[in-house]
């Protein structure tokens, strides 16, 4: 056959085509104080309208008070699309006592996350791996105030290495226009004075066309997004939208002019998705699964040789260790021990190697005394 190309060309196709089929896996976590519209934004942003085919109970405009990590997935297909979109709600924190502990815990699941990650990339099953590590989380920024608080500074500083941080001004609603443009301005100063990493958006390609650079920089200039939300469907004039009523006059959520949740939702579900996914698996996941490799070898290290020294010295790292890296320890801990216990099975095989070695010298020795008594040497032993 005649061919002028070896067929590689087609290669991404392929593979674009197998991720189409194999579908996407996206989670997003919602953190911050009480009260702001977490809960109310995810609603409103995502399971109203992704459930809108399924049956589900009418959501409430007045939802109850978070108080427990709540995972919730919708499986959702887009012309032949498949997203499984996880959405990770927790409890807002009230005072700074509260708020530690909550972050703990937030940081504590997106660390198990990458650990299941972990264990099954190294697992049998590989192929079919539940991605269910956490690519975005919304940190939720009160309305009032000056700025950033202290609280809220600790609370992102927790979590700003281990998940794509994107700040959200949350109820933007009880804010004139001037105030949110200040607001915005003093918030991302702050997050620069404090070296808050928060999630950056990629350069735009120069070879897009105008119209998706447009967009692009609307979205950049955007953050911190400031959103409201409802779950409430009003109808003005016979247009249903979703909205807040107040006295002087109804917010609408989706509308660009009121709120910055069309640019947040066109960020994470449209534009940015892909990247998000990708900057989760090179750098925070990268991160977690370094240092986990990293221990893991310098604790091998220094256990062959003198075991109970190394023991000592392993529990004065882990001492050492910063609390997020409580999640690390176990899996390493997991690991060396699983390592350990193949070590001694190694052992067992040498020793047993060297009795059945030793023991066939033995019978050999024995054997040429036997012939010696009986006057035969090695040459009339093949002789005969
Ligand atoms: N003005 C205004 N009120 C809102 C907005 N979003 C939600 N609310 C109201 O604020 C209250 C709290 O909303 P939730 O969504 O439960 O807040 P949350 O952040 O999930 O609170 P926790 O679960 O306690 O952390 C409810 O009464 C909502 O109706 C908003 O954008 N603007
Ligand atoms: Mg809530």
């Amino acid at each position: 056959m005649d061919r002028e190309y070896i067929g590689f060309a087609s290669l991404p196709d392929q593979i674009h085509r197998k991720t189409i089929k194999k579908g996407f896996e996206f989670t997003l976590m919602v953190a911050g104080e009480s009260g702001l519209g977490k809960s109310t934004l995810v609603n409103t942003l995502f399971l109203a309208d992704l459930y809108q085919d399924r049956v589900i109970p009418p959501v409430e405009e007045r939802l109850t008070k978070t108080t427990a990590i709540q995972v919730r997935t919708a499986d959702i297909e887009e012309m032949g699309i498949k997203l499984r979109l996880t959405i990770v709600d927790t409890p807002g924190f009230g005072d700074a006592l509260n708020s530690e502990e909550t972050c703990q815990a937030l940081s504590d699941y997106i660390d198990v996350q990458f650990k299941k990650y972990f264990q099954d990339e190294s697992g049998l099953h590989r192929k079919s791996i539940v991605d269910n590590r956490v690519h975005c989380c919304l940190y939720f920024i009160p309305p009032y105030g000056r700025g950033l608080r202290m609280l809220d500074v600790a609370a992102m500083r927790k979590l700003h290495k281990k998940v794509n941080l994107v700040p959200v001004i949350g109820k933007a609603d009880s804010l004139t226009t001037a105030e949110l443009s200040r607001f915005k301005s003093q918030v991302l100063q702050e997050l620069k004075q404090y070296e808050i990493q928060i999630y950056q958006f990629p350069e735009c390609d120069p070879d897009e066309d105008e119209a998706f650079k447009k967009q692009d920089k609307e979205l950049k200039d955007a953050v911190p997004f400031a959103v409201s939300g409802s779950c409430q469907i009003l109808e003005v004039n016979g247009r249903r939208f979703r909205g807040r009523i107040y006295p002087w006059g109804v917010v609408e959520v989706e509308s660009p002019l009121h709120s910055d949740l069309q640019k947040l939702r066109s960020m994470l579900i449209e534009t940015h998705l892909a990247d998000l996914r990708d900057q989760t698996h090179e750098i925070h996941y990268e991160a977690f699964r370094s240092a986990c490799i990293t221990r893991l070898t310098h604790n091998l290290t220094i256990q062959q040789p003198h075991r109970e020294r190394s023991k000592l010295k392993r529990d004065s790292m882990l001492v050492e260790l910063p609390d997020d890296d409580n999640a690390a320890d176990l899996i390493l801990l997991q690991k060396e021990d699983e390592i350990r216990k193949m070590q001694d099975l190694l052992s067992k095989m040498q020793h047993q190697l060297q009795v059945q070695q030793r023991s066939r010298s033995l019978g050999e020795a024995q054997l040429k005394h036997e012939f010696s008594l009986m006057n035969i040497d090695k040459s009339q032993e093949v002789r005969l």
